[in-house]
């Protein structure tokens, strides 16, 4: 219908699906929803409005919508422990901003994780509503050990009394001790709101320790190493449930996109399955072997390696800017993103440092042996950037391997 009815459109729909088969995709946030996702996400309950909640609606003929609302929030419920979740919020910042709405005032202290250390936008940058309505204080990674320091937090706590502590990261590459952080919050009389979005699947695979005994709310995105649908939930415990809820909507949505919330369902229902656990540990086992590989290529990795899907080259060694980088494996037909080094002396638009994610290439079938592959594919671009004739090598060596693992 599409090509019929819209031929400039049907043809960049065309065109993006062959990039993303032709492309080694190792941006760490990205990945490939499975067609289940995706035909729930373009089903006809787009036409439905819904404002309001199951069972509580401000439109008539919600029957059907109300049990798909349901089956989500049950489904994300039980996927990951947790006494409540609200299924509408359409992004991980809309929730993030739902869940500030809930727990804190206008102007209150607030305390995260610094942007160039590993945090994410809506955890208080001055561009961003949340660092121009609450008063944020940062807390950084060890300049030794680019690790999290519980005691530095935990003293900044002590300092600045916040009424929030944030976690939750989007190139921190270990596991994150949610334990300690509730022991902060509870030593301080903060609450703990962790955004778990990059580690959703992992944790839904449990492969990564859970936040939700520890924390009063946690916010995801599904589209990550979930691979879900793009778009948002959050979870709190029961007491925050209303004022959850009351956040989302009315306070900073109108009407849920019933198709998104579908395919959340959908999502939320495969990781339930076993397979989702063993893509989750494969994500996992991928991105060590891909840091190890490259480690002996003789790049360092920030913080030594990584627990979880992701990790950060440090290029400086290199001479090379994330940019550059990021450009000429581009054009070899390798897809990262620059990232910030912690301590960088870069700025964001240029880096030290280069991200690099397994789960859309997990997704794709692929494992160790094409890690070590495509380890030696980045180094051999970024050790010769001028040489035209690696470029060309590698750029058929990523054809060949991309033929053999289709996206489906
Ligand atoms: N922009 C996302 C990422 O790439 O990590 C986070 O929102």
């Amino acid at each position: 219908m599409l090509e019929a009815s819209d031929r400039e459109i049907a043809e960049l729909v065309r065109r993006e699906k062959e990039r993303q088969a032709r492309k080694l995709v190792l941006i760490a946030s990205e990945n490939y929803a499975g067609p289940a996702v995706l035909e729930a996400q373009g089903s006809i309950l787009t036409n439905k409005y819904a404002e309001g909640y199951p069972g509580r609606r401000y439109y008539g003929s919600c029957q059907e919508v109300d049990s798909v609302e349901r089956l989500a929030i049950e489904r994300a419920r039980d996927l990951f422990g947790a006494e409540h979740a609200n299924v509408q919020v359409h992004s991980g910042t809309q929730a993030n901003l739902a869940a500030y709405l809930a727990l804190v005032e206008y102007g209150d202290t607030i305390m995260s994780m610094s942007l160039s250390h590993g945090g994410h936008l809506s955890h208080g940058s001055p561009k961003s509503f949340s660092g121009k309505w609450y008063r944020f204080v940062h807390y950084e990674v060890d300049r030794e050990t680019e690790l999290l320091d519980y005691e530095s937090i935990a003293r900044l706590a002590r300092e600045f009394r916040p009424k929030l502590i944030v976690a939750g990261t989007s190139s921190y590459p270990r596991f994150i001790d949610f334990e300690k952080l509730h022991e902060v919050a509870a030593e301080t009389g903060a609450l703990l709101m962790i955004d778990m979005a990059h580690l959703a699947g992992l944790i839904a695979g449990k492969v990564h320790p859970s936040p939700i005994p520890w924390s009063d709310v946690v916010t995801s995105t599904t589209h990550k190493t979930l691979r879900g649908p793009r778009g948002g939930f959050a979870l709190s415990r029961k007491q925050y449930a209303n004022r959850l809820d009351a956040a989302v909507f009315p306070g900073v949505q109108g009407g849920p996109l019933m198709h998104v919330i579908a395919a959340k369902a959908v999502a939320f229902g495969e990781a339930q399955q076993p397979e989702f656990a063993a893509y989750a540990r494969k994500v996992v086992d991928n991105a060590k072997t891909l840091a190890g590989e490259l480690m002996e290529l003789g790049f360092r990795i920030v913080t030594g390696g990584t627990d979880t899907h992701l990790l950060l080259i440090d290029l400086r060694s290199t001479g090379m800017t994330g940019k550059q980088a990021e450009n000429l494996l581009d054009c070899v037909n390798i897809s990262t993103n620059r990232n910030g080094i912690p301590f960088d002396p870069k700025p964001p638009a240029l880096t030290s440092g280069l991200r690099l994610g397994t789960p859309a290439v997990t997704s794709r079938g692929m494992g160790p042996d094409e890690m070590r592959q495509i380890a030696r594919m980045i180094h051999k671009v970024l050790s010769q950037p001028g040489d035209e004739k690696v470029k060309g090598e590698v750029s058929d060596a990523v054809a060949a391997l991309a033929c053999q693992f289709p996206i489906g």
